[in-house]
Formats: structure tokens, C-alpha cells, sequence
């Protein structure tokens, strides 16, 4: 039977920068026109070169241009538009734009509003998931009394962390690591949380410690059919914000990527979930994993998740935007190969990461194999004030882990932008890295461990202990050849010289 398709003959990017020539491409692949919108410092931006049509639409803070919901509407009328894709931030997670742009009778490229503000609510999606069963944080209902508080903390075992209800983004936790700790930490957490939200409501949950931050990946047609196409590795952070993604995860194993894929399918079907969607997810030493929250939309660190499954993420949201129902597929698609995306903000790594604006007034961008950049700028852009400081993405492939960390470290060599202060730096020595190298961090490694200042941030004792026992065990080896009569086959080390200790560690 023929599939039952929406007309979509030309889409409307509500956004700026990488994301909207990011999906700009992905129309072009389907041949359906563009119309980008910008507000008054965007006028020369590459989404304007690269769309069909442009239209300014305002000042240049959001609240003026990218988050006024009846101009955008009113400019998809204007130009025949007859779909809207959102991108990530402004409106991509906002249920009434979504829901005003289906009652104007265009297709809303992303999730129904009632998913939207479902997930949205911290509180909802908790109540949704848990329908499917889906594994939370152990921890108490919010809205207890400190004595309740007391014995649940008791219950769950220290260390617990206490968190404001009205908190969010890492803001408003306190971890308290003993009992006799906890009355004190309980009243200063509430003082904090009314001061800073005005709401002094707060809940108790086990403290996950050496906590990783691992998303999946969600796709889901209008048919029914919802798989999840692997995991992404997002713990290496500041302050919340993610600095470097890979896929997959090198804490991640068969049976666990199976079981958490499972979770994660059911946690977009508790609320019917279609098109693009990612399930955020904490998982702790020992492996047990626990949904943290989900992002009803498509995430700056899609490219890894194409690198290595071979899908056009914004291409199969229009695609099944316009009904197409998605082939059978296997849940798990068996990733292939090793993805890294280095986020190239416009921030000083030794002045604190403080955001730098200015005109790039020179930029070469690294290619070569296994190199992607997706850049919302070019020599000649303002970086101005009014928006968000990620000005591109370093995305590398390669066979293995070493290979994609070798070809990010050359493509950060090879990346040229002057004019501002940019954070490559961090990123050439985090990839420099023992921690990082081993694949030995979690979501508290860049803050608490990693040092911009030191070459290398301090091993821990069992880093030490491993490398350690690494060295005893080459000396051990090396007496043993020596001590050989017959020498052994001689190990082909010619090409060593070009081998850096990352191939030389995973050989
Ligand atoms: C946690 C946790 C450890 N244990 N909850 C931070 C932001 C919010 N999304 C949840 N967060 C955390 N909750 C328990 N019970 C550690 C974090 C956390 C974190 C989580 C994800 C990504 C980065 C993070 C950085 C610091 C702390």
C-alpha cells in the first residue's frame, strides 16, 4: 500500500549557525528548498548563503528574532513554507511553538507538543517512564518533611545527594558523604534552593559516584516502529556543558548496550514518542544505569551517532515527518568504528573559558580522511555576544579508538582560527591525556581532575597502579627476550616512529 505521505515542499530552519546548515544540507539531500531566517548581526551568516530564501526577522537577542513564534510562523505562510525544523535551543523544546505550527496547518519537524511538555516536566517524564518501567535514581518524592528526609537518606545509605526540586542543569545538589552530616547539609540546601529558586523544596537520592553520562539515541516513525541506534559517551563536561562526545562508549559492552537500549525504547514509547529523540542516562561504577531525563529533539552531538551507523539523523527526521515508515531495522545497529566531536567554542581555556567575541579574520579548516567539521562560520563572521559560544564541531571516524584520537589530535593541529580566542588548546591537551587515553573519566574529570595548566592532570593511585604494573610487566618481557637464545621473530616496528602512544597502547 502506498505510504500515506505529508507533503513537505519547503522546510523553514527556525535557528542559526552549525545546526541550520546542518539541516539545510539534509533538505538539500531530500531536494527540498530552504528558507533561513536571521536577525540583524546574522545577515552575513553562512545559513543565509546556503538556504534558498532568507528573511530577516528581527534584532539580534533571541527574545527580538529566533524566539518570536508568530514571526516565524507568519514568514513559513509568507514564503510557502509548509515545514518548520527547529534545530536544538530556542524553540526546538517549546510545546506551544510546536503546537501553534501544526494548528497552522504546517508540519512541526520533531515531536508532538504533548511529548514535548511531558518530558519537559521533570516531574511527568519521571511519572511516564516509570509506567515502562524504566529505572530511576533511588531516591524520595519530593515535598517531605527533614525528619521523613532523615530516615529515607538512612534507608538509601549515605553518600546521597540532596537536590532542589526547582534545580536543574547541576544546579542545586549537594552531596553528603556521612549521616552526622546530613541534618546541616538538609538546611543549607534548602536555604540555597529558596534563595536561588524560590523554592526551598528539595529530594534525597542515592549519590552515584564516578557517575558516567551515557544518552541513547532514538528514532521513532509515525507507524509505530521505534529503535534506538546506540550510545553516546557525554561525561566528559564543564559545568554542564559538554565539551567532547564519542561514540560508542568505552564503558560500554554488548549485554549492557542491549539492556539499555531496551530502556530506552521504552521510555519514548511511554509517551508515544516520534521522530528524533536522545534518553539521558547516569550509570554508575558497577554498571547499573538510570534514566535521567529526555531530550525531545535533535542534540549537538548527532554527527557521532552518523559516523559510525551510516544514518542522516536530520534527513530521517523530515523524512519521517513526512510519514515515511522507517524499514525493519535492528535495534541495536552494531556501531562501526569510533566516532570523537570536539565542540570549538569561542571561549578563552586560560582566562577561565570566558567567551571571546570578535571577527575571524583568518580560518583553515582541517580535513582529510576521517575528518568532518560542521561550522556555522567562516573567515570574514562577527562573533557576537547574543548567542550560544560554540561556533563549530571537530568530528573525527576512525576504525578503532586510537585511530579516531589520532586524527582528532591532527585535525586540531591543522585547525586555524584567528581574531579570537578559541578552546582547541583544551582540546589538544585533554586528547594528550592519560586519563582521557584510557578512557578512565567520568562526569567529574574535567572539573575535579583535569588541569589546563599542567600538561597532564595528576593520575590517580590506581592509574598509577596500572601503569605500574604496565612497566614491571615491559621490563619483565624484556629480560625474558633477552635472556632468549633464539630470538624471537622480529616485531615489525618499522612504522613505529609515526605511532604515537596512542597506537603503541592499543596495539
Ligand atoms: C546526579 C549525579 C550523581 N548522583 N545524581 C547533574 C545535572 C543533572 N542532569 C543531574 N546531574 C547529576 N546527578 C545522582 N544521584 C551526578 C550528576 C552530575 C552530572 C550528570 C550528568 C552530566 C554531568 C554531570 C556533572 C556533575 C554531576
Amino acid at each position: 500500500m502506498a505510504e500515506q505521505v505529508t507533503g513537505i515542499n519547503k522546510i523553514l530552519i527556525a535557528n542559526r549557525g552549525e545546526i541550520a546548515v546542518r539541516i539545510i544540507r539534509a533538505a538539500r539531500d531530500l531536494g527540498i528548498p530552504t528558507v533561513a531566517v536571521y536577525s540583524d548581526v546574522d545577515r552575513t551568516a553562512l545559513h543565509v548563503r546556503y538556504a534558498d530564501e532568507a528573511v530577516h526577522i528581527g534584532g539580534p537577542r533571541p527574545a527580538e528574532s529566533y524566539l518570536r513564534k508568530d514571526t516565524l510562523i507568519d514568514v513559513a505562510r509568507r514564503t510557502g513554507a509548509d515545514a518548520i525544523h527547529p534545530g536544538y535551543g530556542f524553540l526546538a523544546e517549546n510545546a506551544d511553538f510546536a503546537g501553534q505550527v501544526t494548528d497552522a496547518g504546517m508540519v512541526w519537524i520533531g515531536p508532538s507538543p504533548d511529548a514535548i511538555a511531558t518530558m519537559g516536566d521533570k516531574q511527568a517524564a519521571r511519572t511516564a517512564v516509570t509506567r515502562n518501567k524504566v529505572p530511576l535514581i533511588p531516591g524520595t518524592a519530593a515535598g517531605m518533611p527533614d525528619d521523613e528526609l532523615i530516615h529515607a537518606a538512612r534507608a538509601i545509605g549515605f553518600p546521597v545527594l540532596i537536590k532542589a526540586v526547582a534545580g536543574g542543569g547541576g544546579k542545586g545538589m549537594r552531596p553528603v558523604q556521612r549521616e552526622e552530616d546530613f541534618e546541616a547539609a538538609l538546611n543549607t540546601a534548602r536555604r540555597e534552593a529558596e534563595s536561588a529558586f524560590g523554592n526551598g523544596d528539595v529530594y534525597v537520592e542515592k549519590l552515584l559516584v564516578g557517575a558516567r553520562h551515557i544518552e541513547f539515541q532514538i528514532l521513532a516513525d509515525t507507524h509505530g516502529n521505534t529503535v534506538h541506534l546506540g550510545e553516546r559517551e557525554c561525561s566528559i563536561q564543564r559545568r554542564h556543558q559538554k565539551l567532547v562526545e564519542e561514540a560508542p562508549s568505552v564503558f560500554m559492552d554488548e549485554d549492557l548496550r542491549a539492556r539499555m537500549g531496551e530502556m530506552a525504547i521504552a521510555a519514548a514509547e511511554s509517551v508515544g514518542y516520534v521522530n528524533a529523540g536522545t534518553i539521558e542516562c547516569l550509570v554508575d561504577r558497577d554498571k547499573n544505569f538510570y534514566f535521567l531525563e529526555m531530550n525531545t529533539r535533535l542534540q549537538v552531538e548527532h554527527p557521532v551517532t552518523e559516523l559510525v551507523t551510516g544514518v542522516d539523523l536530520p534527513k530521517e527526521q523530515i523524512r519521517i515527518a513526512r510519514g515515511r515508515r522507517m524499514g525493519p531495522t535492528e535495534n541495536v545497529l552494531e556501531p562501526k568504528g569510533w566516532a570523537i566531536e570536539c565542540r570549538i567554542n569561542a571561549e578563552d581555556p586560560y582566562a577561565n573559558f570566558m567567551p571571546s567575541t570578535g571577527q575571524i579574520t583568518t580560518m583553515l579548516l582541517p580535513t582529510g580522511p576521517g575528518v568532518r567539521v560542521d561550522s556555522g562560520v567562516y573567515t570574514g563572521s562577527e562573533i557576537t555576544p547574543y548567542y550560544d559560544s560554540m561556533i563549530a564541531k571537530l568530528i573525527t571516524w576512525g576504525e578503532t579508538r586510537s585511530e579516531a584520537m589520532l586524527r582528532m589530535r591532527r585535525a586540531l593541529s591543522e585547525y586555524r582560527i584567528m581574531g579570537l580566542k578559541h578552546n582547541i588548546p583544551f582540546h589538544i591537551n585533554l586528547l594528550n591525556s592519560i586519563s582521557f587515553i584510557a578512557g578512565k573519566f567520568d562526569t567529574n574529570f574535567v572539573e575535579q581532575r583535569f588541569n589546563m595548566h599542567t600538561y597532564e592532570q595528576d593520575p590517580t593511585p590506581e592509574e598509577l597502579e596500572t601503569l605500574a604494573i604496565a612497566a614491571t610487566l615491559y621490563a619483565h618481557r624484556k629480560r625474558l627476550l633477552a635472556s632468549q637464545v633464539v630470538a624471537p621473530a622480529k616485531r615489525d616496528t618499522s612504522n613505529w616512529k609515526w605511532m604515537s602512544r596512542f597506537e603503541r597502547m592499543h596495539r
